[in-house]
């Protein structure tokens, strides 16, 4: 099946944290990874903070929705992620936007991704990627969520380091 995994950093060498997550999850069994987004230099939403590095990784992935979120989980912590603020500063975060077209509503788990349509800067690289693709339960296109999107300061400044 295929996912679309957000990666995010905003603290230490955020190159090398997004660098990480690609060869962490391209090691993992029963994940390939097909393609990175460009990466994109990002205002910070939520309390003050450094500005982040964003991207998406396509995968393929014969993983079920649980195995393939405690996968992410492990390589955050791999990259030294210190769980504290919500919404604040951390050296590498993943989330699970799109599964194939599974909707899960789990107690640790839900994809699509809540804040997919208000995410700017998970739909700049993810429309990259995927425009066309229908976001399960909202019908509409990455492409069309992105144009409704609240407006943020996000620049893309290079390929994604796989
Ligand atoms: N969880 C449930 N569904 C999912 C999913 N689809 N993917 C659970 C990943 N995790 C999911 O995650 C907390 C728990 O959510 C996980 O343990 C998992 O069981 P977290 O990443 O620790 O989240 P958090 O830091 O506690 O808060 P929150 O609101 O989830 O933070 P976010 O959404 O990760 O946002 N600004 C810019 N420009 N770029 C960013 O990347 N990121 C954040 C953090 C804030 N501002 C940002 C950015
Ligand atoms: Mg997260």
């Amino acid at each position: 099946m295929r996912a679309y995994v957000a990666v995010g950093s905003n603290l230490g060498d955020r190159w090398a944290r997004l660098a990480e997550a690609a060869r962490a999850l391209r090691a993992a069994p029963g994940v390939a990874v097909v393609r990175g987004s460009r990466v994109w230099d990002t205002a910070p939403v939520g309390p003050p903070q450094p500005r982040y590095l964003n991207a998406v990784l396509e995968l393929e992935t014969t993983r079920t929705p649980a195995s393939l979120l405690a996968l992410l989980l492990a390589v955050e912590r791999g990259a030294g992620r210190i769980r504290n603020l919500r919404w604040g500063p951390r050296t590498l975060d993943l989330d699970l936007l799109l599964l194939g077209d599974r909707v899960v509503r789990a107690p640790g788990l839900t994809v699509p991704h809540p804040e997919l349509a208000r995410r700017r800067f998970v739909l700049a690289p993810l429309a990259e990627l995927a425009p066309e693709l229908r976001v399960p339960g909202s019908g509409a296109t990455v492409a069309a969520l992105l144009e409704e999107a609240p407006v943020l300061d996000i620049a893309p400044v290079g390929g994604y380091p796989l």
